[in-house]
Formats: C-alpha cells, structure tokens, sequence
C-alpha cells in the first residue's frame, strides 16, 4: 500500500471517462505479471487458456483493460494474437534489461508487433525493466540496443522500472496514459 499504490491509482484515474485497450506485452520473464498484479487493485486478474497461449487481463478501472500474454516462441499461435491487437489504444513492452543476449529477440517481437496493420500508429511504451539488478542497460541505452529509432509510424517513449518495488511504473503509465489520448483524439470514429 503506501505511496506506491496511490501513485499509479492516481496515474489510472486519469483513464476516468475513457475507454483504453492496452495491451502488455514483452518475452517471457520479462516481468509482465508482477507488473499486473501491481496495476491490479482490487480486481482480479483472469487467465483465459487458450490452445498454446494463456492471456491474462485485469480492468483496474471501469472500461480500461490490460491484456498480457508472452511473446515470441511458436509460429502456429501467432495468428491468434491479432484477434487481440483490433482496437488496441496503447502498448506496453516490457524488457529485462539485465538479459542482453535477448535484445535482439525483443527488439524483432517489438517490430513485428508494431508492423501488423492492427496495430497501425499505436503508441507504445517500453519499460526497461529490473533497473535493480547488475549490469542492467539503462533506459537511453535500452532503447539503442533495440533500435526503437527506427520502428516508425508511432510514438514511443521508454522508461526505467524495477516491477518488484514498483518503482517507474507509475511514470511509465502516466506517459502512456498522455499519448493513448492524443492517439485517441486523433482516430476517425
Ligand atoms: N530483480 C528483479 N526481478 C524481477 C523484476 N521484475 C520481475 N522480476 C522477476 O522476474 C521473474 C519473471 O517475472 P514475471 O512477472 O513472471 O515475468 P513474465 O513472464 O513476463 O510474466 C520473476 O521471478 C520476477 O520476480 C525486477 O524489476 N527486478
Ligand atoms: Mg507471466
């Protein structure tokens, strides 16, 4: 609880009145569910199985929802994901950086995300996850190891966090929240 808590409850409240898909997604123990469970409050996380993939969400807010799953891995089960990319407003993509012999991995999930015509012009924050381990690349570093100069077409920012503690995570929404509603303010109804 604490100042933690209210910070990102404040930062998800400014959701208030909107409606925002946002999708969370990263490699595997990336640290996408100790995020979740952090943005969760006092709803409950659900877990959808599906064949090959299990897809978590949690709506903090009323009409504001956040879809994890893993990415990378089997071909066959990435068709599937586009179901879930239609009317995405934002995108989290979260990142060890403390693992670098998975950049290149991140970084070609990323682009592939970021070019499937669903996600056309989508705004996207990377977080830099697990600033507290050793060795960890910091955010401006992060984002030149994945190249993120060159994933045009949408507007980014990156953000160091350690989702144990939850530091930057309240950072990272709250820029989030700003360019999911100027994206918004910009789509044709
Ligand atoms: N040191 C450290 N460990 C973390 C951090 N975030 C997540 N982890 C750990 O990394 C592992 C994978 O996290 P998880 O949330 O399950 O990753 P997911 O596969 O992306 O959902 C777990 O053991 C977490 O406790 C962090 O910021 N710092
Ligand atoms: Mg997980």
């Amino acid at each position: 609880m604490g100042l933690l808590l209210s910070s990102l409850q404040q930062t998800l409240m400014k959701f208030t009145g909107y409606q925002a898909r946002i999708l969370l997604l990263g490699l595997d123990a990336a640290g996408k569910t100790t995020i979740l469970y952090k943005l969760k409050l006092n709803e409950t996380v659900t877990t959808i199985p599906t064949i090959g993939f299990n897809v978590e969400t949690v709506e903090p807010i009323r009409n504001v929802t956040f879809t994890v799953w893993d990415v990378g891995g089997q071909d066959r089960i990435r068709v599937l994901w586009k179901h879930y990319y239609l009317n995405t407003d934002g995108l989290i993509f979260v990142v060890d950086s403390a693992d670098p012999e998975r950049f290149l991995e991140a970084s070609s999930e990323l682009s592939a995300i970021l070019e499937s015509d669903e996600m056309r012009g989508v705004p996207f924050v990377v977080l830099a996850n697990k600033q507290d381990l050793p060795g960890s690349r910091q955010p401006g570093e992060l984002s030149e190891e994945l190249g993120l100069r060159k994933m045009r077409g949408h507007q980014w920012h990156v953000q160091g966090c350690c989702a144990t503690t939850g530091d930057g995570l309240a950072e990272g929404l709250e820029k989030l929240t700003d360019l999911v509603k100027q994206f918004k303010k910009g789509k044709p109804f």
